[in-house]
């Protein structure tokens, strides 16, 4: 990296019209050529954009998207790739096989060609398409293929801005022109190829924004916070020299400090040197300001500077909510996914309604639902009525709690996802596949209820059993239902051990699988919240015969253990037990809570998660751990939980290798494009949202296609295409809460 300024590539922000450049649209293909039985020729000396264009290494890069249609994809003797239609659905893109890692760029003139016959004559819509939203075509056309080889062929301009992550795809299922009984048969494709021809009238579409050198919480520091800016250097050389903390309203330097520890920082794989000013503790705006490395965005000190972002981080679940008309400006919707669920794999049907919608999909799940619940409910035992009743929210003013009334409103959809006759939970309720940018009342598609799970069980047991205990006073009937519901689900679980293989989506459905082949921490956690709700003994010598160390230390969706362990540590009556069970928790505990703090102390940003832990949601694992790190104050206090509790704060709110304040709405640079139906819908990103974060895995397209060069904690790019960077959730959102409500506490 350079020293000064440097460059982020950030989203593009969408073109939404469509628009269909060269070739023409469907009605009237324009210059678009079709030879028979011709080869192509004189391509030799330029590049071919489509690795494997050819097949020669079988379907390497290519793959087959099935929306309704059923077909085979396979490469043949004749090294042509086959897709063997069996039924062609209802959709034009029922079958559509696609090949993704090419790009195009606005102004540039492209030859796009390939060969094609089928053994029926049939229509067929061949695409160079956006890769999300709309999905629309920046090039496409209809053609009709029969048993004679066709040599496809198109010459076309890019005029709209430049996609580093198309898609190259051909819609095979029911277009206009088929004939209706369209049938079994197969299509043969071979030699695609994708050459630039013609970069002279390349438009660079300026996608970039410049991100300082010197990051810091943009939303800001409480006073007496321990405050640390991270400046960023050249690889290799040593930083060091001073800094001035400025008061941007009075221009006036109010500190200056030495640039401390210069070292190669792993993670985001860049020489760094931290600011260390907390001692400026006056309210007011500032920034930092050096001589080499410019200056950061400006940050503000003040005793409410977290009030906003924590309102906002909460009136997402609201906003999130299903079932019912939502009410807001921008975000509000009728009542949505109000139909009968039908119960996978039987011809019956349940009402499931409510709940909040898990993310940027409309899923509504039990596990991650579980565990936004629970972080909301610890929030409240353990901080107490921070919201009030008065936030704006249907139920306000009804003398509870809005957090309460908030959680509630998941919980009462939780209770309609047991079975009333096994007690077993089902795991989730959706569409068999994900729709389009659309708000929520426009996915009518038929809801599924897909099987029980014993993890969905064992989450949903954990968590019914902290609302019998939270909702006691509040409403005894209620707690008193929430009880006998998790014992139910106890129930359930003590007659079905753990298949080892856990739920996996039925092949109809493609929706988000929440997959876990281990449910001994889940089925942990559960007996924990069990046992501290009701002190029964029972419960606590099943909880005993499982070794804390062994059941994996995380607040996950997919690993539970902490919650468990923190549950019975803060259990009035495993407290007074004398065996050693309790310090044999506490330890397998505090091995999480120490890990936590190295990983902290070891990185120049402060995050508590380790070098390869840049997995999808990241910025939940950073929040995690920050709630963990407070979890670990309320047993033994020591001021060194919370300020590394802080760091985490810091770096979800701009202290990063990515300069993004990851929440939306909130910061100098934030998210705008976030992977979130309503905000691609309304078309402004929703306020108060943690998006996922870096992901070094790059596990979609646009990732693949923009990334493949960063730094684990780089990983990250603000575009609406890219799910596995910057989508949202309810359970990112909820530990980030407890991590406000926790830091503001203190
Ligand atoms: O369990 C393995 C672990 O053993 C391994 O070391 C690690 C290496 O990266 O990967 C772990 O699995 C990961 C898993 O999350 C658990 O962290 C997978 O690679 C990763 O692909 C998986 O990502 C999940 C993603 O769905 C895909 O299944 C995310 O955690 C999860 O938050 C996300 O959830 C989606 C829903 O499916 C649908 N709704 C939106 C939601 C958010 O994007
Ligand atoms: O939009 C989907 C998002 O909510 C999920 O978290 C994600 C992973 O399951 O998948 C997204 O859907 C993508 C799908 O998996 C593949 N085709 C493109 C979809 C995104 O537009
Ligand atoms: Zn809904």
């Amino acid at each position: 990296m350079t020293k000064g300024k440097r460059i982020f590539a950030i989203a593009m922000a969408m073109v939404m019209g469509l628009s269909v450049a060269g070739c023409g649209g469907k009605k009237q293909p324009t210059d678009s050529t079709v030879e028979e039985g011709t080869e192509s020729t004189g391509n030799e000396a330029r590049e071919n954009m489509i690795k494997n264009g050819d097949f020669s290494e079988d379907l390497t890069n290519w793959a087959l998207y099935l929306e309704g249609g059923s077909a085979t994809q396979l490469v043949n003797d004749a090294g042509e790739m086959e897709i063997q239609v069996s039924s062609p659905g209802k959709k034009e893109h029922a079958i559509q096989p696609y090949y993704d890692g090419f790009s195009l760029d606005m102004g540039c003139v492209y030859e796009y060609s390939f060969d094609v016959h089928s053994t029926v004559e049939r229509t067929m819509q061949w695409r160079l398409q956006l890769n999300g939203g709309d999905y629309h075509a920046y090039v496409s056309d209809i053609i009709t293929v029969n048993e004679e080889v066709q040599h496809v062929t198109c010459t076309f301009t890019m005029e709209e801005a430049s996609d580093p992550a198309p898609r190259l795809c051909v819609n095979m299922g029911m277009l206009e022109g088929c004939p209706e009984d369209l049938g079994e048969h197969t299509v043969y494709f071979d030699n695609f190829e994708l050459y630039l021809i013609d970069d002279s009238g390349k438009v660079s579409s300026d996608t970039s924004v410049e991100t300082p050198d010197i990051n810091i919480n943009q939303v800001g520091y409480l006073p007496n916070a321990e405050k640390k800016a991270v400046v960023r250097g050249e690889l290799g050389t040593d930083i060091s020299g001073s800094f001035d903390v400025v008061n941007v309203d009075t221009d006036e330097v109010v500190f200056t400090g030495e640039l401390e520890n210069s070292m190669e920082n792993t993670a985001s794989g860049e020489q760094t040197a931290i600011a260390d000013f907390s001692e400026v503790t006056e309210t007011g705006t500032y920034k930092i300001v050096t001589e080499d490395f410019g200056e950061s965005f400006e940050f503000e000190i003040s005793d409410t500077v977290y009030d906003e972002v924590t309102d906002s981080a909460m009136r997402m679940f609201y906003l999130q909510r299903c079932g019912e008309a939502v009410t807001d400006d921008s975000y509000g919707h009728e009542a949505c996914h109000t139909g009968e669920a039908a119960i996978y794999g039987s011809d019956g049907t349940a009402a499931v309604n409510g709940g909040w919608h898990d993310a940027g999909d409309y899923g509504r799940y039990v596990v991650p639902g579980a565990k936004a619940a629970a972080d909301l409910m610890l929030t409240y035992e353990t901080y107490g009525d921070v919201f009030g009743d008065e936030t704006g929210i249907p139920e306000s003013g009804n003398g509870i709690p809005d957090i309460l009334d908030e959680v509630k409103y998941e919980l009462d959809w939780m209770l309609t996802m047991q079975d009333s006759q096994s007690g077993g939970v089902y795991h989730k309720v959706t569409c068999e596949i994900f729709p389009g940018s659309v708000m929520p009342e426009e996915e009518t598609d038929q809801l599924i209820l897909a099987p029980v799970s014993t993890t969905a069980t064992a989450d949903f047991a954990a968590t019914m059993a902290m609302a019998a205990r939270v909702f006691k006073d509040i409403d005894s009937d209620y707690s008193n239902s929430c009880l006998a519901a998790a014992e139910k689900a106890w129930n359930y679980l003590e007659g079905t051990p753990n298949d080892g293989v856990g739920f996996r989506n039925p092949d109809s459905i493609s929706t988000g699988a929440y997959d876990d082949k281990e449910d001994a921490d889940e089925r942990y956690w559960a007996l924990a919240e069990l046992y501290k709700t009701t002190g029964n003994e029972t419960y606590s010598s099943k909880l005993k015969e499982y070794d804390p160390t062994k059941i994996g230390g995380d607040l996950g969706w997919q690993t539970v253990g902490l919650y468990g362990m923190y549950a019975y540590l803060t259990s009035s009556s495993a407290a007074l037990s004398s065996d050693n069970y309790y310090p044999t928790v506490k330890d397998a505990f505090y091995d999480a809570v120490d890990t936590a703090l190295e990983h902290s102390n070891e990185d120049a940003y402060g995050v508590a998660i380790g070098n390869d832990d840049y997995c999808w949601g990241s910025n939940m694992g950073v929040a995690n751990k920050g709630m963990l790190l407070l979890m670990a104050n309320q047993l033994t206090p020591d001021e060194k939980y919370v300020t590394a509790a802080r760091c985490q704060l810091d770096y979800l709110l701009g202290t990063n290798t990515n300069s993004y304040c990851f929440v939306t709405g909130f910061g100098t640079l934030s998210p705008e494009n976030p992977h979130h139906r309503p905000s691609q819908a309304v078309g402004e990103a929703m306020s108060g949202m943690l998006v996922g974060g870096p992901d070094s895995d790059l596990e979609d397209p646009y990732a693949q296609a923009t990334l493949s060069e960063n730094a684990n904690a780089a990983c990250y790019v603000d575009n609406v295409q890219s799910y596995s960077c910057n989508e949202v959730t309810i359970y990112w959102n909820s530990p980030l809460v407890y991590l406000l409500v926790g830091v503001e506490t203190q």
